[in-house]
């Protein structure tokens, strides 16, 4: 296949969710450029950079808010451009590290994250997080017994994946509509969600409907637990840059809106919820306050480099 088309293929899988998850699409981004940097076949290093700079572009056109497409495209695509060969190991190189240590990061983030989990507990969550399911599954291997309550979230029912892979792994589930989130609070002892932007404020950028379940937990005091690598932290929000929520289609909401004159459908897919609802973010660098985001960021990200872009 040729390079451009290999990459436009995975930006449309991206787009449409047929990879979908911050991490995932992060993952599948690095790979991508890897294959790319591969297949490249130029005689100068401009080139390569130029053509480099537009791949890294298409991915990045893709999901407007996850910053972890951006976080991952940029430390895969920090290099010194001195020749071709040079700069392709580099590419290739950084690839396989990011999506190692992302792997590692979803490993030591469930090995963090479970010890806030007692023998007993039940546990919400909201859409489907790796980073989210590694703490449960850890608490579970580590033999406690535990009960999920997991929301359909619509519209795209991450719920349906998130209830096949509590199967596999035989943890107690119970599926509940995203509205009954109130009702069964009073029996929730732990929320635990994923992260698809962390501010430098430590507010949390979550599917939509996060924000309702926060201030439900916050109303009923139960504990609110987010799940997510460094790399889901903004380094852009040190600017004074707003996240920007991407709405989706109407049709994923209301199929047949079409026949509707007057009816417009709104479809934000990810919500702010406020650093205050949040109790503790577990990173694969700790578990820390909200209000230590801007430490993650600027020494983990080397969010200076921001600026020159
Ligand atoms: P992991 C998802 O976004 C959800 O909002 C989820 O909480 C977040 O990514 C993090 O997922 P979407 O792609 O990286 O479903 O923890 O819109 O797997």
């Amino acid at each position: 296949m040729n390079p451009t088309d290999q990459v436009k293929e995975t930006a449309q899988k991206i787009r449409s969710m047929e990879i979908r998850g911050a991490g995932r699409i992060a993952i599948a981004a690095a790979a991508s450029l890897k294959e790319f940097a591969l297949a490249l076949d130029v005689d100068s290093v401009e080139e390569f950079d130029s053509e480099i700079r537009r791949a890294a572009g298409i991915l990045l056109d893709t999901r407007p808010t996850a910053v972890s497409l951006s976080n991952a495209i940029r430390m895969v695509t920090r290099y010194e451009p001195s020749d071709v060969e040079a700069a392709r190991q580099a590419i290739i190189a950084n690839a396989d590290s990011f999506i190692d240590s992302s792997q590692k990061a979803v490993e030591r983030i469930g090995k963090i994250g479970s010890r806030r989990v007692s023998d007993g507990d039940t546990i919400l969550t909201h859409c489907n997080s790796l980073a989210a399911l590694s703490v449960i599954s850890t608490a579970h291997r580590s033999g406690k017994k535990i009960r999920v309550i997991a929301t359909e979230s619509r519209p795209r029912y991450q719920g349906i994946t998130t209830i096949g892979m509590l199967e596999e792994l035989g943890i107690p589930t119970e599926l509940i509509v995203d509205s009954a989130v109130r009702s069964v609070m009073n029996d929730v002892d732990l929320v635990v969600v994923g992260a698809d932007v962390i501010t430098a404020s430590g507010s949390l950028v979550n599917k939509i409907g996060t924000a309702q379940i926060a201030l439900c937990a916050h109303e009923a005091r139960t504990s609110f637990m987010v799940a997510a690598e460094t790399y889901k932290f903004s380094p852009r929000t040190i600017l004074g840059e707003m996240v920007t929520i991407e709405e989706r289609g109407a049709e994923e909401v209301l199929p047949g809106i079409s026949k509707y004159k007057c009816i417009r459908v709104r479809n934000p897919a990810f919500d702010v919820t406020p650093h205050s609802y949040i109790d503790v973010i577990c990173t694969e660098v700790g578990a820390i306050p909200p209000e230590m985001s801007y430490l993650i960021i600027k020494e983990r990200l080397g969010w200076e480099l921001e600026e020159e872009s």
